[in-house]
């Protein structure tokens, strides 16, 4: 069937004084017959495809993206979305990563408050484009911040740093880099890892592989299983490490276990790449969280690091984070940042200016950087104190079963061995919103939250097999 079309122009043309049509009135009647002509194709293909157009009713066709099915909500990010729309009074989201003050309300540092006022209140600031690196203070403070202020990587001009969005995007830098410029194309990440790692090296152009990593039995590392996995990937592969807070498990090695890593590593020529997402979240100190990397720079070989500002300056919006690509020489260095320009120009062009003006605000300034630190041991002991406030209160309640990794686990998260059954149940039941994988974000929990979590884990524990 073909379509009725009024004509506006027609209309305007005959009376233009009276004329009620809008130029996109016009687009639209235009981008209608020019659609009426094509359903003339489609009129001879199925007769049920018509179209039908006036300037008051608009009008309806197939969609070009008809065949696009809906995706899944992220296993993380949809936690999110699942708890908004939960109007239960007693909600409770600890299924992002993200720090809560005892209030349960997000928090903004002081000293980020503070720095944030100097910026506003310079009227020399201007809004130009950053060079495609980013901010050259950032990014010289971020590597001193890492690999520590002595590093002689740095001295040595060795250490290529490029400003990239957050902890993910400089995981994708550097996968993208890797993907083109390095002769092993295969990535190994532990078994479990963060759910967005698989995807970001996929599409960077890499082969994911998994090591193990995490032993449900003991609740701690699967220490010979990493060895004998990394033992057996081929030479130069490239192996990605949590440098501390390993996301999900809360199971970091020891510093015996790291040297043993590093020996096997380098032996076989594997290329460690680090994701730096919690410094200073996990023991409060920023150095001591920095030393699996660190040690791994002070043998002279080469590493990538991506760091985060999200967690530990409570940065999460503003995207700051830094990618290091420590080289053998300072003209190696020098290449590989030149190339590093050619993956992020296409991509994003250049990062933004507000968030690692910050952080360079605060990184720059000795008192600055010491209130950090300050409020930065605040919210790891904030964390540490509420897996004992949870265990105890598991421990009193005599829920069945051995919670001592509550207490054992490092950083943000508990892996708390719940089943996806059970995580259901305590979603459905008690309004308390987790990842699947029985994850919880203990920075998410408050010494008010504390008995419903419990009530909620027991009833799982007991009447969910
Ligand atoms: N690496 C790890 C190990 C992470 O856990 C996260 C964040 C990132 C990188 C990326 O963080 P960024 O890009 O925001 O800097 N993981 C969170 C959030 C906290 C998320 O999934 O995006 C999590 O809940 O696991």
């Amino acid at each position: 069937m073909r379509p009725q079309l009024t004509s506006p122009d027609a209309h305007c043309i005959a009376s233009p004084s009276s004329c009620a049509f809008s130029a996109s009135d016009r687009r639209l009647n235009a981008l209608a017959r020019h659609l009426v002509d094509a359903s003339v194709v489609m009129d001879t293909q199925n007769p049920n495809d018509t179209v039908s157009a006036s300037p008051t009713s608009g009008f309806h066709v197939d969609s070009v993206f008809a065949h696009v099915v809906r995706a899944p909500e992220d296993p993380i990010l949809g936690v999110t979305v699942a708890y908004n729309k939960d109007p239960s009074p007693v909600k409770l989201n600890l299924g992002v990563g993200a720090y809560r003050t005892e209030e349960g309300k997000p928090l903004v540092l002081k000293v980020v408050r503070q720095a944030e006022q100097q910026l506003v209140n310079d009227r020399a600031r201007v809004k130009e484009y950053l060079p495609i690196v980013g901010l050259a203070e950032f990014n010289k403070l971020s590597a001193k911040l890492i690999l520590g202020a002595d590093s002689p990587a740095i001295q040595e001009n060795r250490v290529t740093t490029v400003q990239c969005l957050s902890g993910t995007g400089s995981l994708r830098v550097g996968g993208e880099f890797l993907g083109r410029h390095y002769h092993q194309r295969t990535i190994y990440i532990p078994q479990p890892t963060w759910g967005n790692h698989p995807k970001i090296f996929t599409l960077a152009g890499l082969s994911v592989k998994t090591y193990r990593y995490y032993d449900p039995a003991t609740r701690g590392l699967n220490f010979q299983g990493l060895l004998e996995d990394l033992g057996s990937a081929p030479s130069g592969a490239i192996v990605l490490f949590h440098a501390c807070a390993h996301n999900p498990t809360g199971v970091d090695p020891t510093v015996q276990q790291w040297e043993q890593i590093r020996q096997l590593m380098r032996s076989k020529a594997l290329l460690p790449f680090f994701d730096s997402a919690y410094q200073g979240f996990a023991s409060g100190s920023l150095d001591v969280d920095a030393q699996s990397v660190r040690m791994f720079v002070a043998d002279g070989g080469e590493c990538l690091v991506a760091q985060s500002y999200a967690k530990n300056m409570g940065l999460y919006g503003e995207r700051v984070g830094a990618l290091s690509i420590v080289c053998k020489t300072a003209d190696i260095a020098s290449r590989v940042e030149s190339q590093l320009k050619l993956v992020i120009r296409p991509m994003y062009s250049n990062p933004p200016i507000h968030g690692a003006s910050i952080v360079a605000t605060i990184l720059k300034d000795r008192d600055m950087y010491n209130e950090w630190t300050i409020e930065l041991k605040a919210m790891a002991d904030r964390i540490i104190s509420m897996r004992h406030q949870l265990f105890d209160a598991l421990r009193a309640r005599g829920t069945p079963g051995d919670w001592s990794h509550i207490i054992k686990q490092i950083g943000m998260f508990t892996f708390t061995g719940l089943n996806s059954e059970q995580v259901a149940f305590m979603t459905k039941e008690y309004h308390i919103y987790m990842t699947s994988d029985g994850r919880i974000s203990m920075a998410g929990l408050s010494s008010k939250t504390v008995p419903h979590l419990t009530d909620a884990i027991h009833a799982a524990v007991t009447r969910v097999a």
